[in-house]
């Protein structure tokens, strides 16, 4: 009898619902069991493995694999992260194909595990809309829905309390939490985030450099800009590629490449180029992180470089 159960999921609105459909599965499996959840972000990638997994079960979601994990379910492209060996198909669960990792965990619980709680369907359209960026730029920039309020939520201050705290709002409410008010430690920090999106758009636009013949904007701003990750596209929607430097909290420097999800060309794969320079990402969506802002520009200016070159040989250009 499993006594007690751990969640490692990815930190962010897919990883959370993933966590909170894998939560309540192991709920009605493991009834006896304690259930602890764990937020981790590509920050711990170099030392992932490494890391000892707690409880008797362990399930890690929407992140790097971890050969200690009973369960593991991914849709990262790097998710295997240069793990050679060989993968069980009966608890590792891995499709680079899918657009969430909570549709992927949606379908295997019941294709694999024979279980499924209608009531998350709401949850886990919304966890694969905001991953695959399938919305229309006005919903997220009007912010009507609770759904984007709590992922804007995420952009300021997303400590582990409060990604867990979310996480179990997900696992009790499910659909319910988009029909009831926000709960305050929610609204409280939307609030703040949405002022800090303000200040962070009003930067952003004195900042951005965009280049027509490229057609590739470019900016260095501080990790506010993770409020209106959009702003590209918002400013400049003819644009096919955003690359961007992002002064992190922690000192580190963050060079993140999206491809315009408004105007998708997929000539290259950015997760793969990411992943050239150590970091990672999806064909459409990559982030490299390094220690000093002179190898940030470096290899922002080898991406750009590699960017130009494939939208100059396509018809793109
Ligand atoms: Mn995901």
């Amino acid at each position: 009898m499993a006594k007690e159960i751990c969640i490692y999921f990815h930190r962010d609105f897919d990883g959370m619902v993933s966590a909170a459909l894998i939560a309540d599965y192991a709920q009605e499996k493991w009834p006896e069991a304690r259930i602890k959840l764990f937020p981790v972000g590509y920050g711990k990638k170099e030392r992932w493995t490494e890391t000892k997994l707690k409880g008797d079960i362990s399930f890690v979601l929407d992140y790097i694999f971890h050969p200690q994990a009973t369960f593991w379910f991914d849709h990262h492209q790097t998710g295997l992260n240069y793990y050679e060996g060989t993968l069980d198909p009966t608890r590792h669960f891995f499709d680079p194909q899918k657009g969430s990792c909570a549709l992927l965990i949606w379908e295997k619980l019941y294709d694999v595990f024979a279980y499924r709680n209608l009531n998350f369907f709401d949850l886990v359209q919304w966890a694969h809309k905001i991953d695959t960026a399938t919305y229309q730029l006005e919903e997220i920039v009007s912010c009507e829905h609770p759904a984007f309020k709590i992922h804007l939520s995420l952009a300021i201050e997303s400590d582990n309390a409060y990604l867990i705290e979310l996480t179990r709002l997900f696992w009790y409410y499910k659909d319910r939490l988009f029909k009831i008010p926000l709960p305050l430690i929610v609204e409280w920090r939307f609030k703040k985030a949405y002022q800090i999106r303000k200040q962070a758009l009003a930067e952003f636009k004195t900042k951005a450099q965009y280049d027509p013949t490229t057609k590739i904007v470019f900016f260095q701003m501080p990790q506010h800009f993770f409020t209106c990750r959009w702003a590209p596209y918002y400013f400049y929607p003819q644009c096919l590629y955003a690359v961007g430097i992002i002064e992190l909290n922690n000192g580190r420097y963050m060079i993140a490449v999206n491809e315009n999800p408004w105007h998708r060309s997929l000539l290259l794969n950015i997760g793969q180029l990411c992943h050239t320079f150590g970091g990672g990402g999806h064909p459409a969506v990559g982030a490299v992180t390094v220690s000093s802002l002179g190898e940030a520009h470096e290899i922002a200016m080898t991406i750009i470089n590699q960017l130009s070159a494939a939208i100059a040989s396509s018809d793109k250009g």
